[in-house]
């Protein structure tokens, strides 16, 4: 009897221990050691805390729009930078010099490098145009079909493809190094305005789209730098949630963008009330990711965010730490510190900046000790 105890305990500490190693690796069984060690790194940092985020950081701010790599609009107020970076490929399928929001892909590069060398994270997204009007990824005109193996503009598409791996490429650190990416693709997949969305693709087609763009940049052109983002817009159920996943071998991280939005010149009430569904909905959202992210074995983070213009002075701790801090999220991210948009008459910024409102508040939100920074996370050694 106790040997078959013993034996018995045996068998699941082995198989724990199977499941365990599985766990900590990414989809790509050839991934550097860097990609390795930043992934199994990530997986036990979101037990600490959530890195913030900020799209565009090093490149501009809301009133600042050149810059050596050395200003940033979160550095201003908190004097230090966040731990993870956004950037955007748009345009770079057609080999441009600058990126869809006009940032020069030399730049992006060297952008990279830094945070890099700083030992903090980058990911990427890529608004890429519509592939069969050449209009922009807005232009939800059906294409996905168009662009898989048979389609007409496939060609076209392996072209793109190639593109965003020669830049993928060209991404290398100090140390000489391919830099680690984590890669987010056709993210907001159950909104209706990408030609990705779910108004101009079918289930099939997207999951085709992912697999195929996964396994061309693993497998066809042999990059084995980038951590695979899935993403979506706001859900309410774990189905919608699940409904257009690609399958467990072509994810690493899951995720969702869900930003709070108010009527223009919104009254105190309005306010309230937005936040007040800001906070239901990302509680629900991260309930559901949390739990899809254990059951597949993947690491959640909450990739888009923000409230335009931060038009709330405690929005950093009263809508979004205060909901997050109950979740074991890899991190946040704000969108990018545009600043006035001249065609649109309206500012444009998610982050904040030296003299807003909000930057009290955002101190008290970078000084939570479950938000973790540059300073927190080059600590970390991520890639060792
Ligand atoms: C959107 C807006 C656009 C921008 C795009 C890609 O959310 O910020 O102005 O072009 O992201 O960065």
């Amino acid at each position: 009897m106790k040997i078959k105890n013993l034996l018995i305990t045996v068998f699941f500490a082995v198989i724990t221990n199977l499941s365990f190693a599985q766990k900590n690796e990414p989809i790509d069984h050839k991934a550097t050691l860097e990609t390795r060690n930043l992934y199994s790194n990530l997986q036990k940092l979101a037990a600490k805390g959530v890195m913030f985020g900020h799209q565009d950081d090093l490149a501009y701010g809301v009133e600042w729009k050149t810059s050596d790599g050395k200003r940033s609009d979160v550095y201003d107020v908190v004097k230090d930078y966040p731990a993870v970076f956004g950037w955007d490929l748009g345009k770079i399928e057609y080999n441009a010099d600058k990126n869809l929001d006009g940032i020069p892909f030399d730049k992006i590069r060297a952008y990279i490098k830094q945070v890099y060398d700083m030992g903090g994270v980058n990911t990427i997204s890529w608004h890429v145009d519509n592939p069969v009007t050449k209009g922009s990824a807005w232009d939800n005109t059906s294409a996905v079909s168009a662009v898989l193996p048979g389609g007409k503009e496939f060609e076209t598409y392996q072209k793109w493809l190639k593109n965003v791996a020669n830049f993928i490429k060209t991404l290398k650190g100090s140390d000489g190094k391919q830099i680690p990416i984590l890669f987010r693709p056709y993210h907001e997949l159950n909104g209706g305005w990408f030609w990705w969305g779910k108004d101009s693709a079918t289930k099939e087609e997207y999951m085709e789209l992912f697999k195929y763009t996964v396994n061309y940049l693993k497998d066809t052109v042999g990059l084995h730098n980038l951590i695979y983002m899935y993403n979506t817009n706001s859900f309410q159920t774990a189905e919608e949630y699940a409904e257009r996943y690609p399958g467990d071998k072509y994810v690493d991280m899951v995720s969702f963008d869900n930003y709070q939005f108010s009527k223009p010149n919104p009254t105190q009430t309005d306010l309230k009330d937005s936040k007040e569904k800001f906070r239901k909905q990302i509680r629900n959202g991260l309930s559901i990711l949390d739990s899809f992210a254990k059951a597949h074995h993947k690491i959640p983070a909450f990739a888009e965010t923000g409230f335009e213009t931060v038009a709330d002075k405690d929005w950093w701790t009263s809508a979004l730490l205060d909901v997050i801090k109950d979740f074991k999220i890899s991190y946040v991210l704000v969108w990018r510190n545009h600043g006035w948009m001249e065609k649109e008459k309206k500012f444009h910024y998610f982050g904040p900046y030296s003299g807003h409102p909000s930057s009290p508040d955002f101190i008290r939100f970078y000084q939570a000790p479950n938000t973790l920074f540059m300073k927190d996370v080059a600590k970390q050694n991520l890639y060792k």
